[in-house]
């Protein structure tokens, strides 16, 4: 980058603080939420991601399964759940998740990733069985399963403690949970869009028992909706200081909101401007996060490639059958091979990793 431009930048004293170790606060995060100068932004994380994971940028090869879209919570944003009895409802038996996973065995998967609704025609035995299943058909593989939610949803119908939820999942084969269900942290946006969902406090505290467990986390965070900017930045300002407390988070992935389908389909949708501004800020403000998350499915590759100089350092996994996104009007593909992945990143001028769950590098042979 030219070096008058990143001198003439109105951002330059930010990079300077960044670049000397300071942290940014909330005055900083809003300065760059409501900067327009996208190139020094970028600039700033992409100077933070290098200086964590060079040019090294992870992919994986995953399945995922989403065992019922049932769910008893009604959430404005999201397109996947359906009532008891509505047209598009499934529930899958244990058969046909079985199925499901033979269906793939000769592939190379190192994560099944398992997420579903609140179903409560399903006994609480079936979603610990769901992973007793996967364990059993894949040994090695690694499950990352059921978000904050599910395990508090679990924990109301046994009448057990989360923590003792989370230690049945654990003893079933649960390795570590992904991010999903953080939405926003705000009380004000989830009054209005998401009412039933877990409080910022309760989902943080799920997740802060299961890293006292050994069990490492994902965190995301919902945009392009109806949160404000200082919403945004509170929400990675309390993502920081658990990760602080714990140490437990693995990646960070902000997820743009995709209306169709939903109750708010008159929203427009997030402009790859403010995708790009969240990977980075993200980077920027999640300075003890190893890795940041550019989801290919929810940006779509072209934008999920410039990500990876805007802060990015994982484009997420070959995926197969990805219903939350494709519900809510997603136009990406369903799959990416090993060989896909590799090219974008290779063309975007990083270095692909293929990774495990916990980020060890595997089949540098094959890559
Ligand atoms: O919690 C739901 C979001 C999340 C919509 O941990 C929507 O590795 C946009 O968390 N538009 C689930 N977003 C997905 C998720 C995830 C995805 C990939 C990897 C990982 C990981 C986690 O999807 C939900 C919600 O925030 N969501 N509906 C929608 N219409």
């Amino acid at each position: 980058m030219d070096p008058l431009y990143i001198k003439n930048s109105s951002l330059i004293d930010l990079y300077d603080k960044i670049k000397s170790g300071e942290r940014a606060g909330f005055e900083d995060g809003l300065r760059l939420f409501h900067s327009n100068d996208l190139l020094m932004i970028g600039k700033i994380a992409d100077h933070l991601r290098r200086e964590r994971n060079g040019k090294d940028t992870y992919f994986t090869l995953n399945q995922h399964i989403n065992p019922t879209n049932i769910c008893r919570n009604s959430c404005l944003f999201c397109a996947f759940y359906r009532k008891e009895g509505q047209q598009g409802g499934y529930r899958l038996s244990l058969d046909q998740i079985r199925r499901k996973l033979l269906d793939r065995i000769q592939e190379d998967i190192h994560e099944i990733h398992i997420v579903g609704g609140l179903d409560d025609g399903l006994p609480y035995d079936y979603y610990i069985d769901v992973i007793r299943l996967v364990r059993e058909i894949r040994p090695k593989a690694h499950i990352k399963a059921y978000t904050a939610v599910e395990i508090a949803y679990l924990a109301e119908r046994s009448g057990k403690s989360w923590g003792s939820v989370l230690d049945e999942l654990i003893d079933a084969g649960l390795n570590t949970m992904p991010g999903g269900g953080a939405e926003m942290f705000s009380s004000r946006v989830k009054r209005k869009l998401f009412m039933d969902k877990l409080t910022a406090e309760e989902w943080l505290k799920i997740h802060a028992l299961a890293h006292e467990r050994g069990v490492h986390t994902n965190a995301t965070m919902l945009y392009g909706h109806i949160e404000t900017y200082e919403e945004r930045v509170m929400h990675l300002l309390r993502l920081r200081e658990a990760q602080d407390q714990s140490g437990g988070f693995l990646a960070y992935i902000p997820l743009a909101f995709h209306p169709e389908n939903t109750k708010l389909h008159k929203l427009p949708k997030a402009t790859g401007f403010d995708d790009l501004k969240n990977i980075a800020i993200g980077r920027i403000i999640l300075d003890n996060f190893p890795h940041i998350k550019a989801y290919w499915v929810m940006l779509g590759k072209k934008m999920a490639q410039i990500a990876l100089s805007f802060g990015a350092d994982d484009i997420d996994g070959s995926v197969v059958e990805e219903k939350i996104y494709h519900m809510a009007g997603s136009d990406s593909e369903q799959m990416l091979t090993r060989k896909q992945l590799i090219g974008l990143i290779t063309e975007s001028g990083f270095i692909p990793v293929e990774r495990d769950a916990l980020y060890n590098s595997v089949n540098r042979e094959v890559a």
